[in-house]
């Protein structure tokens, strides 16, 4: 505590500090504070997300984010590329909630799921005003619009907080939710977890933003915790997805040293282990995993009720503020289903899905460790409304029902009445048996040698390279970036190749 004591006399009101060392007294036990529900920042209603917007702009009046940035800069070195990486961010995450908290008591961490926009960030909803505003501007590249303009940071210099999307003008794609799937589903070792998330989506989002995001100080841009919060949502999927993973981590430390649960994290001395499991000593939230943007009546001018967010058709040339790409309707999604050619387990072969998706094809993973978001985008509905208008006469296809706790087995699942070799009799009635009777159904050789590649305006992007200047800071071995990339490339050249339309194009 003595090394940044000087700054919390500076910054911080130490009436909260105190208080919130009473909260961090628990350990253990399970929860029995209310538990936070984090949610995906696009599924707040609009009063909940100004409530969420005026609580984190009260801690910025305060000096909470300077404070936040400054322990993360201090700590920077062994949190980053290292095991503590998830664990550190964790418990840092939990801390921002807890002092929003003293602001509001209904405030939680809430997420933004990059992954749904990454085929092109620049048409984020996160992204405009309503949210978290742009880009910087001018030289200084000051954050000019959103309800950040004008924030000033107190981390080493006073300046503007700044933005700088790159590469190059405008934002740079990073991988969508089908690519991102890969990565959790391949991650059989908490390290293997670790190196991928933070080594590719953490570190793309970080860049890509660029400014003040592009920094250590990045904790300055509330932009942060959202992003974390993603991060450890995904973590935390992970864990739930499977019995051994929950307790998993493993790898070597800043000393070289074989990491445990019973390591002590950087600046809070409490163990590892105190954070592993949601809902239990001080980590009293859970996130709100049904992705369901379909909740809200945009047209309603009734600021308190629960509007629907999602854009239809109908909807689409509406000049009330909505989300700019996104469905959430179910009927709308039940058309990507029908789509071959939209289907992961569909178009590709045994051999892909057992390098990419391992588990799928043998019905061992669950789908809490397949990341498809219940959300689509409006490109990809248009592509499959398209699709099914130019191949009614053909093609015989089943309704897949889209569940309404997850759409995951529906985007998987292809069902085609035209089996023309059925492998699996489709007895089981669980969730894998039906996976594999439904890709069983669909004669997939047949599907990928006749399949012409992916038009080029609907192909999934290859996210750039990150400059080596930011792996560096971010303690990212080149050799395990190189990997990781190299692997990403690999799918995303292999699904467009075989002609797979995903249903995160934009
Ligand atoms: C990207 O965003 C910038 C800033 O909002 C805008 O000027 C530009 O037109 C956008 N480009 C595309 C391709 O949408
Ligand atoms: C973002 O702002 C920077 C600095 O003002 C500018 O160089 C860049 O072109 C901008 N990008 C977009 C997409 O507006
Ligand atoms: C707004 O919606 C709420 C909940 O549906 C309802 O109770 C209230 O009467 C509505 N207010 C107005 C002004 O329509
Ligand atoms: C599986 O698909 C990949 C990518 O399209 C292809 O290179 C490979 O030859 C296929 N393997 C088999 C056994 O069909
Ligand atoms: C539907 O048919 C039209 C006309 O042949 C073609 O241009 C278009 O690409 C087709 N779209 C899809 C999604 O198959
Ligand atoms: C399409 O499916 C329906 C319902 O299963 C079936 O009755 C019909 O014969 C099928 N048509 C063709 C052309 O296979
Ligand atoms: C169909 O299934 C049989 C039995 O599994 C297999 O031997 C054969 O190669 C399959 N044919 C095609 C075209 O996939
Ligand atoms: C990593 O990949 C880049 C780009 O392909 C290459 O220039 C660099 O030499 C590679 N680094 C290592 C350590 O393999
Ligand atoms: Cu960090």
């Amino acid at each position: 505590m003595y090394k940044y004591s000087w700054y919390s006399g500076l910054f911080l009101p130490l009436l909260l500090v105190s208080q919130l060392s009473t909260v961090y007294g628990q350990t253990g036990a399970k929860c029995t504070v209310p538990i936070s529900v984090r949610k995906e920042i696009r599924t707040l209603s609009p009063v909940e997300l100004q409530s969420t917007k005026d609580t984190i702009s009260k801690m910025h009046d305060a000096g909470w984010f300077d404070w936040f940035a400054y322990v993360h800069t201090y700590y920077s070195d062994p949190i980053h590329g290292y095991p503590q990486f998830f664990p550190w961010h964790r418990y840092f995450l939990r801390e921002y909630e807890l002092a929003g908290q003293q602001y509001d008591p209904s405030f939680a961490a809430h997420y933004w799921d990059s992954s749904i926009d990454g085929a092109n960030p620049n048409l984020s909803d996160i992204f405009t005003d309503s949210y978290w505003g742009g880009n910087g501007s001018g030289s200084d590249m000051c954050i000019s619009s959103g309800f950040e303009k004008g924030w000033i940071k107190n981390i080493i210099i006073t300046s503007c907080l700044t933005r700088n999307f790159s590469p190059s003008g405008k934002i740079g794609a990073w991988i969508t939710s089908d690519v991102l799937s890969s990565s959790l589903t391949k991650a059989k070792k908490y390290s293997d977890l670790q190196n991928s998330v933070e080594n590719k989506i953490h570190a793309s989002v970080h860049n890509n933003v660029g400014g003040d995001m592009a920094t250590m100080a990045s904790p300055s841009d509330s932009l942060f915790f959202l992003h974390h919060s993603f991060m450890d949502y995904l973590w935390s999927k992970w864990q739930q997805s499977s019995s051994g993973n929950l307790m998993s981590f493993d790898g070597t430390d800043i000393d070289g040293n074989i990491v445990s649960v019973s390591n002590q994290l950087s600046a809070y001395n409490i163990p590892v282990s105190d954070v592993m499991v949601l809902g239990y000593g001080k980590m009293c939230y859970s996130y709100d995993t049904q992705l369901t943007l379909a909740k809200r009546d945009i047209k309603s001018k009734n600021s308190t009720s629960v509007p629907n967010f999602g854009r239809t058709p109908s909807n689409r040339d509406s000049d009330i503020q909505t989300l700019r790409s996104m469905i959430s309707d179910p009927q709308e999604i039940q058309k990507i289903t029908q789509v071959p050619t939209m289907s992961l387990v569909a178009l590709l072969n045994n051999t892909i899905l057992d390098e990419f998706f391992p588990g799928i094809t043998s019905g061992e993973v669950s789908s809490e460790t397949i990341h498809m978001p219940d959300v689509v985008t409006t490109k990809a509905v248009d592509y499959a409304t398209q699709y099914l208008e130019n191949s009614s006469d053909q093609v015989n296809t089943t309704v897949v029902p889209v569940a309404s706790t997850s759409i995951t087995d529906s985007l998987l699942a292809t069902v085609n009445d035209n089996c023309l070799n059925c492998t699996d009799t489709g007895t089981g009635s669980d969730a894998s048996s039906q996976r594999r009777l439904r890709s069983g159904k669909f004669n997939r050789e047949l599907r990928t040698a006749d399949a012409p590649e992916t038009p080029d305006s609907l192909k999934l992007p290859i996210p750039a390279r990150l400059p080596d200047s930011y792996l560096k800071m971010m303690n990212i071995n080149i050799d395990e970036y190189n990997n990781s990339y190299n692997e990403d490339v690999k799918l995303i050249n292999i699904l467009n190749q075989v002609g797979y339309i995903s249903p995160y194009i934009q």
